[in-house]
């Protein structure tokens, strides 16, 4: 574990970053949850512990343990009302056209970086997140998309990769973008049984660029454009773009053979294959040799929200040990949540495509803001998209 936190500090401060950027009788290990201090705005609509009687929460797809809600729902009485995103860009646009009524959302660190600029989440009372001191690794703290955690607490990290069925890579495993986006190879595979992308414009686009030789943040468009071409020879032998349920619905039933995927969900299908006899599992996962995203989600809380101290109370929830636990030995996604570790399943912290080794994390690239350029990504995914 000392070697990641060291390579992903070396990744943080070597690699410029971000320009501009009471309930009745709370459990010991949840020690915020005192009645909330500051109150809710919509405090009438309130429980007798003082929390509100909802909480809308908006998450990446698949990327909970469900019963960490349930949970919740039952320890204090609020109803959690549940709503999933497929890409940190579907996010925004809910929020920039109008969608007032999310309390909790878990955008990636480029994207934190966006919302505080645009104004679009409320700053955190730590006094009332005691979690984020007692239980996180200082590592994920206090990055620079969002200086002191003044606004996000860090949910899950993770990387982006290739996930592939061994039964039809045998001992050839993809260890390249060129699988995705050379016509010749997109093309064999999509013979073979299929190929699925993730439904991300920043994914789609950043991974072409690395294969490109280029930045992963480029906003040179002559290079966009490039990456947008590239992306448009292999279209065709596309089966889907999907990046919600994908590990489910198309890697399981081998509805395709080789997927862009991001690591917990790849480690999820993975899961899901293991021969009973040989103990082996058919998916795998490997980050190629051009280099890929890795990333941080987080916890925020949006500037419009109505029940901010019942937001806090819930987001010290999820920083609990056993609760961070819970959600990485469901979702397979490393937590930077440090007194979960005793609680993670080996398996999960001693596998190298969960918590990658050295070697691949020094391949790895962080997202940025794009500025103005963000326009013109849009506008190359749309291309992508309709054509
Ligand atoms: N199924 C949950 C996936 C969540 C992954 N977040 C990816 C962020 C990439 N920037």
């Amino acid at each position: 574990m000392k070697i990641y936190k060291w390579l992903m500090l070396t990744l943080i401060f070597f690699i410029p970053i971000f320009s501009a950027c009471g309930s009745s009788a709370p459990p010991a290990e949840v020690s915020s949850s005192e009645t909330p201090t500051g109150g809710d705005t919509a405090a009438s609509n309130s429980t007798e512990s003082g929390l509100a009687k909802e909480l809308s929460v908006y998450n990446w797809a698949d990327y909970i343990d469900e019963e960490v809600l349930k949970n919740y729902e039952k320890e204090y009485g609020v109803k959690i009302i549940y709503d999933t995103f497929a890409s940190n860009e579907d996010l925004l646009a809910k929020l920039q056209g109008g969608a007032t009524g999310y309390d909790v959302i878990f955008p990636s660190d480029y994207m934190v970086a966006q919302m505080i600029e645009l104004g679009l989440l409320a700053e955190i009372d730590h006094n009332n997140i005691p979690n984020l001191k007692k239980n996180m690794d200082p590592f994920f703290l206090d990055l620079p998309y969002d200086p002191g955690n003044k606004h996000c607490v860090p949910y899950q990290w993770g990387t982006t990769g290739i996930a592939y069925s061994k039964k039809a890579f045998g001992d050839t495993p993809p260890d390249s973008w060129a699988y995705l986006y050379d016509p010749e190879l997109a093309k064999k595979w999509a013979g073979a049984g299929g190929i699925n992308i993730l439904n991300d414009q920043r994914e789609v686009i950043g991974e072409a660029l690395k294969y490109l030789g280029y930045s992963l943040n480029s906003t040179d468009e002559k290079q966009l454009e490039e990456a947008k071409n590239l992306v448009l020879q292999v279209k065709p032998y596309i089966k889907s773009f999907n990046s919600e349920d994908y590990d489910e619905s198309l890697l399981v039933p081998h509805e395709v053979v080789i997927s862009m995927a991001w690591s917990g969900d790849a480690a999820q299908a993975a899961s899901k294959t293991i021969d009973e006899a040989t103990g082996e599992s058919d998916w795998a996962y490997i980050v190629p040799k051009e280099g890929a995203f890795v990333f941080q989600d987080n916890v925020c809380i949006t500037a419009t929200s109505e029940r901010k101290a019942t937001a806090e109370h819930f987001l010290n929830y999820l920083l609990d040990a056993k609760n961070g636990a819970a959600i990485t030995n469901y979702t397979y996604y490393p937590s930077p949540n440090k007194a979960a570790e005793e609680f993670i399943n080996k398996d999960i912290l001693n596998d190298p495509s969960i918590y990658p080794p050295k070697e691949v994390m020094s391949k790895l690239e962080w997202g940025k803001p794009l500025g103005e350029a963000v326009f013109i990504y849009d506008r190359l995914w749309t291309e992508i998209k309709s054509q």
